[in-house]
């Protein structure tokens, strides 16, 4: 953490009086491939990042809660619990913390409140999950200081429904990641029921991600794009699900993407999608189909150190994500390019695009000429390559989050 802890006890010890007894911590994440079909309850390969939201806190005796941040740029924020917490404007950070509140308070008899200080250093808005990493931080000091006992999936599945709260209609893959990770493992996520199987990174593979400093605002109009595609998606689902059973195609309705393709089989479904989609629909669903596919071959690919064909996936990622699903921008598609003539295996736009990161791959052999490189073409030509320690990195696949008291 880049925060001086002696700024954050004094913080704490001025608003609070004395010092905060406990302190959960919980990662963001990069996602590695499978974009924007976690909503379609597909499975995606994430892990988490180096960087963390961590809140230290005491439990309170009543059912307040007040929570500021080391940042001045957001101020304390004081809420009773309940499972009817009215939000903030769109965008305010209350928004983070009320959520998990509401959600637990809907879930359990929670009564006890927390009073702490937040700090972060997950990159905001660039598609790095720090809304996840700073909801799921509250979630957990909350939960242990009522101490609610579930079991992980399922909590992850509560922190999955909170952040709906704060507008956008996400998938599940944020949440499980930042709680569940393992150090030195991305992790394939499937859902309903929620799964997580740990695959180890090899050693000598190097995710480097790069920020293009494009906010991709999750209260503006990325979370109407968002939820436009997310729309869109059930929407053809919707329509080739009906086409098949119209013409007894299908012996039963399936409940969704993983049963029709388990029943199907991509290629097939590929060619019902033709007769049936056109235009906008048509792309979406096959960035779907395609980029289910290339999830398992990358798992495959991540299990035999086979660095180059889970660069040529992710090229092929990156390629669905600006042609097909379109949200991609310029300066995502600048990154990428870049990563690629500096000598990464395969690179492409991590989290929901429309500005935030790209992830590129290299084996450390390679890594120092693909960091160069990005600073040399986009970084100092942008007169900010002596300050881009948060906006070039290359990402440590870190432990999910943890609460606990502190010494
Ligand atoms: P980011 O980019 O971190 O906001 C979002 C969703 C994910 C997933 C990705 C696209 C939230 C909290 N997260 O991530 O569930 O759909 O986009 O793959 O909405």
């Amino acid at each position: 953490m880049t925060k001086d802890p002696g700024t954050l006890l004094e913080l704490f010890s001025s608003l609070f009086g004395g010092a905060p007894s406990h302190v959960a911590r919980a990662p963001g994440r990069v996602n590695l491939i499978g974009e924007h079909i976690d909503y379609c309850d597909l499975a995606v390969l994430p892990m988490a990042t180096q960087h963390e939201a961590r809140l230290e806190f005491r439990p309170r005796e009543d059912g307040v809660v007040r929570i500021t941040n080391t940042d001045p740029e957001f101020d304390l924020v004081e809420f009773e619990i309940g499972p009817a917490i009215a939000p903030g404007p769109p965008g305010d950070w209350r928004n983070y913390l009320q959520a998990p509140a509401n959600e637990l308070a809907r879930r359990f008899a929670i009564w006890r409140g927390v009073e702490g200080v937040l700090s972060s250093d997950v990159p905001v808005a660039a598609g790095l999950s720090s809304s996840t990493a700073l909801l799921n931080a509250v979630g957990l000091a909350l939960a242990h200081a009522n101490e609610v006992t579930v079991d992980d999936a399922e909590f992850a599945g509560l922190m999955a429904g909170a952040e709906q709260y704060t507008g956008t209609r996400g998938g599940g893959m944020d949440q499980a990641i930042s709680l569940g990770a393992r150090a030195g493992h991305a992790a394939r996520i499937t859902f309903e029921p929620l799964r997580m199987r740990h695959v180890a990174v090899p050693e000598d593979w190097c995710f480097v991600v790069a920020d293009t400093g494009v906010r991709a605002e999750k209260s503006g109009r990325a979370q109407t794009e968002y939820n436009q595609r997310r729309s869109e998606c059930e929407e053809a689902l919707d329509a080739v699900v009906q086409f098949a059973l119209l013409h007894g195609r299908l012996p039963t309705t399936p409940g969704g993407y993983p049963d029709l393709l388990r029943m199907i089989g991509a290629a097939e479904l590929m060619s019902w999608a033709e007769d049936v989609l056109q235009g906008r629909l048509l792309r979406r669903f096959r960035h779907v189909v395609s980029e289910a596919g290339r999830v398992e071959q990358a798992v495959d690919c991540l299990l035999n150190a086979d660095l180059a064909g889970f660069g040529t996936l992710m090229d092929a990622s990156h390629g669905s994500l600006h042609s097909d699903y379109q949200v991609s921008s310029r300066e995502l598609d600048e990154l990428v390019a870049i990563a690629r003539e500096g000598g990464a295996a395969g690179a492409r736009l991590t989290g929901a695009g429309f500005g935030g990161c790209i992830v590129a791959l290299s084996d450390r052999g390679t890594v120092g000429a693909v960091l160069e490189t990005l600073v040399e073409q986009y970084f100092e030509p942008r007169g900010i390559g002596h300050r881009i320690d948060d906006r070039l990195f290359v990402a440590v696949p870190s432990a999910g989050a943890s609460v606990g008291i502190l010494p």
